[in-house]
C-alpha cells in the first residue's frame, strides 16, 4: 500500500564538482508494493513488490506476487497512470517509441505463472527510460497476454508504482 522512489547518484563524491556529469549517471529506482485495489474477491488476499531500476538507458522491471493459484498464466503490464477504485483508472499501457514497432517491444510486459505455492516472479527489461510522470501502476489480468493485440482480459488487482517521478 506504499510507494516510494529514491534517486540515488553513482559516484556521489562528483555531484558536488560536477553536477551534469552525476545527473548523466543517476540511477532512478522506484518502488511499489501492494495491491492498492484488488478488483476480483478472489484475489483479496494477495500481496505485490513492484521493482523498477533505471540506468543507463535501460529499465529493469521485476514483479513479485504472493498468494495466486498456483499453475496457470496471468498476464500483467506497466499502465499509465495510479490504481483507482476501478480497474480502468490506471488507463491503457505504458507505450514507448515508434508505433511502428511490435507492442512486446514498446511496452513492459510481465507475464507470470504462480509456483505451487502460490508464488510468482516476472521481469522485463527494456533498452529505453519511461518518462517521469508516464506510467503509474503494474496491472495483473486474469490471463495471458495476447503477443499481438497485448489483451490480457480483466483486471485482477493493481499496484501503484511512481514509474521516473
Ligand atoms: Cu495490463
Amino acid at each position: 500500500m506504499q510507494a516510494s522512489r529514491i534517486t540515488a547518484p553513482v559516484g556521489a563524491f562528483l555531484l558536488a564538482a560536477v553536477p551534469a556529469l552525476a545527473a548523466a549517471d543517476a540511477v532512478t529506482v522506484d518502488h511499489g508494493h501492494g495491491p492498492a485495489y484488488v478488483y476480483d474477491a478472489t484475489y483479496a488476499g494477495v500481496r505485490t513488490q513492484v521493482h523498477s531500476r533505471a540506468h543507463d538507458g535501460v529499465t529493469d522491471v521485476r514483479l513479485i506476487v504472493d498468494g495466486m493459484p498456483a499453475g496457470r498464466r496471468f498476464g500483467a503490464h506497466v499502465h499509465l497512470r495510479p490504481c483507482g477504485p476501478l480497474g480502468s483508472d490506471a488507463g491503457g499501457h505504458y507505450q514507448h517509441g515508434d508505433a511502428g514497432l511490435p507492442l512486446a517491444e514498446r511496452e513492459i510486459w510481465l507475464d507470470f505463472t504462480p509456483d505451487a505455492d502460490g508464488h510468482g516472479v516476472a521481469r522485463a527489461r527494456v533498452p529505453w527510460l519511461i518518462a517521469a510522470g508516464t506510467a503509474g501502476s503494474v496491472v495483473v489480468h486474469a490471463a495471458p497476454t495476447d503477443p499481438v493485440t497485448g489483451a490480457a482480459g480483466a483486471r485482477l488487482f493493481c499496484t501503484t508504482v511512481p514509474f521516473g517521478q
